[in-house]
């Protein structure tokens, strides 16, 4: 059995989303977790058992799979019927497996670093920086209106989220403006929303 470690309204809310895409939600059982928030609220949770206590966590038997973009390519390797991402051997594998992990090891470091003001020659080099990322979302939605062009993906789904949040960190490039509001405006998004804003009333 799945089950996935989530708390209403952070970065597992987007992994929520994506099992509800998935039509998975009658198979992934969702435990609610606390976390340490930024503002001092919470705690870390000794129900969840991520090594660090944090979320999104996925555990499968005695295997678990921990980073958004980890669980989302094992989420969908797992549905693979839902379509939200090529399976191996299929065209435009490389690219979604590559827009994964740009998310994980540039894109959350570049979109971080700029909201906490780093700057650092070491960290450009490593990272490049805004508008690089801007260059090249802007590049693969030249092709499409998702970043593997006519189909969306669960890579659009993990990489438009940082802007959903905090719309101010979007890169002011219309192209990425629109694909940021096509994938924010699917009806998983709502309803994730929907069920935090639920469970954080019952919660008190
Ligand atoms: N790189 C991880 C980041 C996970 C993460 O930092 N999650 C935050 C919630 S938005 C968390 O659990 N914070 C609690 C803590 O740091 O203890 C991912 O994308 O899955």
């Amino acid at each position: 059995m799945l089950t996935f470690y989530h708390s209403p309204n952070s970065r597992s809310t987007s992994i929520l989303a994506l099992i509800h895409e998935l039509g998975a939600l009658d198979q992934v059982q969702v435990r609610l977790v606390d976390i340490p928030r930024q503002d001092g609220s919470g705690r870390r949770d000794p129900a969840n058992p991520h090594p660090e206590g944090k979320v999104p966590f996925l555990t499968d038997g005695a295997d678990w799979v921990r980073e958004r973009g980890a669980i989302v390519a094992y989420l969908c390797e797992r549905f693979p019927q839902a379509g939200l991402a090529p399976m191996p051997g299929e065209a435009l594998r490389g690219r979604f497996l590559s827009w994964l992990s740009y998310y994980q090891g540039v894109m959350e470091p570049v979109v971080l670093g700029e909201m906490m003001g780093v700057s650092h020659p070491m960290f450009r080099a490593t990272y490049r920086d805004s508008a690089t990322m801007a260059e090249r979302l802007a590049e693969a939605l030249a092709e499409g209106p998702y970043l593997l062009g006519e189909r969306f993906s669960a890579a659009d789904l993990l990489l438009h989220s940082p802007f959903a949040w905090f719309p101010d960190l979007c890169p002011d490039v219309p192209v990425i403006r629109d694909w940021v509001a096509r994938c924010a405006a699917r009806p998983s998004m709502a309803w994730a929303q929907e069920h935090d804003q639920r469970a954080l009333a019952e919660a008190g």
